[in-house]
Parts: structure tokens; sequence; C-alpha cells
């Protein structure tokens, strides 16, 4: 049967591919798959899925990923509508296929799939085919997608059949960052912004826990750590982040935890305060104290018991040194060790490095570092864009990995950004060979936390990070040069997100002023 099916795949991607067929629109209906899957036919018949909707499958689903992925897929698709279970129906259920048995998510997996749903002429089953439980995790989503629930006959109906739908995802991290250390996030709420991403098929949550504003997390090395929350009630328990994690890994979405040093980690000092320069003057975490490095050890240690994606985030983003210079102690240390300010700051970032490599870490940092000592940095790592200048090129072209952010295209704390800016940010953009091309993973949007909270964070996040997405997902020959041709499939994705409980806001409701006089 999955011998066949692929068969059946390859010659329809052949013929596909022969035809190039783009159609947009067929008989007044319009596709409205988010993002766009890379090879996408349909025909003109609809169907009706039966009232007790079956997954069927061979795969032996140990962790339930896969069927509880099918239980959600069908309660999202019902919208807590009441079906009408008599009513006949030719789509009786979908037949999964799964490749590989390993459930062990880690960047770079497969995450492909071909989705295929038959046309009504006798009952039949639509098929799932994918090399990982992930990449069927994307399937269900496209499924649900083609789903919609027909409100005369009460049952839920898929316009446009015959479909065959053959996707992959263009790059590999697909990221959303979320702060919790501007303001407290409460666990529900991370958990429905993973459920959000996933609908868009992002894959990456980055997790910026710990800035100088407050220290949500429980270190058990370094007990006194999470003093710096705002609240007692404001913290993450060890047991917390473990659940975030497996929450998100049932889901396809790897956990990307962030410690930001030297130059974000004020709050490191309310616990311990011999970590800052001086009582006055308390960031970057003091260079010259042998604590400071013990402590990041310890934080490092007990990261990588929670935190089982291959690379850690170490910041090293914006690090004013002048409390260095100006306090006494730290300034006769640089003097004794011959290191200026910014050898001061290198010296920090690579031996931070050390650490984290020595707990089985590769390494994120912010392009600082890059723009400052790029050679020094170890070959394990990837250098996050955030600032205007359009660093990639340069990261590549030195053979290290980039994940693009640019503040000026996709942060979305920025609400002067139109979703149509956020659409056409090109990861690539002048990054021509191959070779350099592979090493761009992917790109971020990022949520800062200084002007949002659980209260709206949802509504900042969405329609925009959707935009993004498509851009991450989607091959660059099937993406809309124009972004207005997008706008009606974005309008339906974003209403789709509402009815799915996602506060996600109006298209035209940011990154625009109001209308004057
Ligand atoms: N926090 C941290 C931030 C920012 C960065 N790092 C930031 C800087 C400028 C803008 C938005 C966010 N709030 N730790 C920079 C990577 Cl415009």
């Amino acid at each position: 049967m999955g011998k066949m099916l692929s068969e059946a795949f390859l010659i329809i991607t052949v013929a596909l591919v022969l035809a190039n067929t783009v159609v947009v629109k067929v008989s007044g209906q319009s596709l409205t798959i988010w993002p766009m899957p890379a090879t996408v036919s349909y025909g003109q018949s609809h169907l009706y899925l039966s009232g007790n909707f079956k997954l069927s499958t061979e795969y032996v689903d140990s962790s339930g990923i896969l069927k509880d992925g099918f239980n959600r897929m069908v309660s999202l698709i019902k919208m807590d509508h009441v079906v009408d279970a008599n009513r006949s129906a030719s789509l009786l259920g979908l037949h999964v296929v799964i490749s590989s048995p390993n459930e062990q998510l880690q960047y770079g997996i497969d995450e492909s799939y071909n989705l295929m749903v038959p046309s009504p002429e006798k009952p039949a089953y639509a098929h799932l085919e994918a090399q990982t439980v992930y990449g069927a995790l994307h399937g269900l989503q496209t499924f649900s997608q083609l789903c919609h629930f027909n409100i005369k006959r009460k049952v839920i109906e898929i316009q446009m059949a015959p479909w065959t739908i053959i996707d992959h995802p263009r790059f590999s991290f697909r990221g959303l960052l979320i702060d919790t250390s501007r303001h407290y996030l409460p666990l529900p709420v991370i958990k429905n912004v993973i459920d959000s991403m996933t609908y868009a098929k992002l894959n990456a949550l980055h997790w910026h826990i710990v800035d100088t504003q407050s220290f949500p997390l429980e270190i058990p090395s370094y007990p006194k750590l999470w003093n710096g929350a705002y609240s007692t009630s404001e913290r993450y328990t060890v047991a917390d982040a473990a659940e975030v994690v497996s929450y998100a890994q049932k889901r396809g979405v790897n956990v990307l935890a962030e410690v930001d040093v030297p130059g974000h980690a004020l709050s490191w000092g309310f616990g311990y305060p011999s970590l800052w320069p001086s009582k006055d003057c308390q960031q970057p975490l003091d260079v010259s104290n042998e604590f400071t490095f013990k402590v990041l050890d310890g934080i490092l240690s007990d990261f990588s018991k929670i935190f089982k994606f291959k690379f850690v985030h170490l910041g090293g983003d914006e690090v004013d040194t002048s409390c260095w210079t100006t306090t006494p102690h730290i300034s006769k240390w640089l003097k004794k060790n011959h290191l200026n300010e910014s050898q001061a700051y290198e010296y920090f970032v690579l031996r931070a490095q050390n650490i984290a490599l020595s707990h089985g870490y590769e390494i994120v940092n912010w392009e600082e570092t890059f723009n400052n000592f790029g050679n020094k940095l170890s070959r394990k790592t990837v250098v996050h864009n955030w600032l205007g200048g359009g660093v990639a090129q340069k990261v590549v072209a030195s053979g290290l990995r980039c994940i693009v952010s640019n503040q000026d295209k996709w942060y979305l704390d920025h609400l002067d950004t139109t979703w149509e800016e956020f659409y056409l940010n090109e990861p690539l953009t002048n990054i021509t060979k191959l070779n350099e091309q592979k090493l761009v993973i992917g790109g971020e949007v990022c949520m800062w936390g200084e002007t949002v909270d659980g209260s709206d964070i949802e509504q900042t996040i969405w329609p925009r990070a959707a935009a993004a997405a498509e851009r991450l997902w989607t091959p660059y020959d099937k993406l809309a040069k124009n972004p207005r041709q997008v706008t009606k499939r974005l309008a339906y994705f974003r209403c789709l997100l509402n009815q799915r409980g996602v506060a996600a806001a109006p298209l035209d409701g940011q990154g625009r002023s109001p209308p004057v006089g």
C-alpha cells in the first residue's frame, strides 16, 4: 500500500512539475492553505467527512504523538460544531504511513509530507505519508485547513477534491521569540502560543527566559537566582520548564533556551550580588570574578537536563562595558590581564561558548559577537542577525551559519511594521552561492516583552508572524512577489486563528496609522 502510494505520488509529482500548474481559483473557490505548500493540485468535487472520522495507521505510536495530533486536528476542524453523525459521507478517515520510527525531535529532521484526498466516487480514506511523525503533524495541519463546516448539512466538508499535496519546508529553523523576563508569561499563555505556532508550521520557540528585569526560572545549582523573579508566583519551576519542552516537542516544536550574557543579566545579582561589578553599577556581569563563570556553568548544566534542543542561545548583544572600567577591582583585573574593554567582552563570550560546548550544546549568539570577533567564534556558532546591516551575507561567507531576524522586518514589538513588510523579508537577500545559502538555517520573528504580556501577546504576534511563516516554509518561486496577491488567503488564515481561539488581530490592525480627519 505504502509503496503503491509512493509511486502514485511520484507520477503525480512528475506530471505536476511538467505542467507547472499553480492554479489559484477554480469556479469561485479559492485556495485557503497557509503557508502555501510546495506543490498543490486539486479538482472540483466536494466530499463529506464521516461523523466517525478515523485514524488508520500501522505506525507504532508509542508516545501517542500521532494519535494525539490526530485528535487535536479533528477537534480543530469541528470547532465545537455539533456534527450530524447520520449523514452519508465518503471520507471514512485518514490513513497515515510514517517510514521512520524515530521520534527524537531535533534540528534538521525531515518535516516533509504528502497528502492525498480522493474524489468522492466511493467511500474511501484520505492518505498521508511522511518520513517522520513530525512531518505527519504538518500534514494534519494542512488537512485541517482543507476542511470546512457545512452549516446546512451539519457535516465537515472538503471542497475542490481530489487533492494532492506534496510539501516540505524551505528552511529548517522557523522561530518565534518570547520574552519572559520583561513580563512574566503564565504557562497557559506559553502553551497557547506553541499551539498557534503549529497552525503556521513554525517549529522553534526561542525562549528568552532571563534578562535585566527578572529571573523567573528555578536553577537548582544556584537556588537564589530566582530571587530575581518579579514575585514568588511569577516563576517557572524546573518541572514547569520541562513540561513546556515536552508540550512543544509533542507538537513538533523545539525550544531554544536563551541565557543572555554578559549584558542582559542584571537580575542574576538579586540572588547573588557579587555577580554585579558593584552595588551601583550592576551590569554587565563581573568578568573578573570566577564565580560568574561557575554560576553560568551551573545554569547551563541545569539547562542541559531540561532543554534537549542541540542549540542554546548565549545572547552576547548590547554589551556596554563601562561598568568594567569604572569599577576599581575590575579595572585592576583588566590591566593585570592586559585586556581592553572589547577584549574582555570577547574573553567573556568565548569562555561562555566553551562552557556551553562542555555541556554538549551548539551555540547561537546575537550578531554583535560576530561583528566584533567573528573569526574567534566556535565553528559550532549560529549567528543570530537582528541589526539592519545585512550581516547574514558576511556570516555565511565566513562559513558560519545564520538565523535572520532583522529588527526592521521581523520584530513584532515594532508595531509600525506591516504584515506586508513581514512577508517581504527575504532571508537569502544578496546570498547567491548555493553552499552559502545552505548556511542560512532559517529565520525568527521576535516578540520582545517590554510592551506585551499575557493580555495582548497573541494579537501582537498574529497575523504578522504568519506572513513570516510563509516566507520560511514555502519554496521561493511559489511566494507572492507582491503581498497583495495573498491578502485574501492571509485574511482567511487569521479568521481561522480566531475560530480556533487565537486572538489574531485584523490584517490592517498593525503597522498602519489611523485615518486622518
Ligand atoms: N532585549 C535583548 C531586547 C533587545 C535585544 N536584546 C532589543 C533591542 C532593540 C530592539 C528590540 C529589542 N529588548 N536582550 C536585541 C537583540 Cl528595537
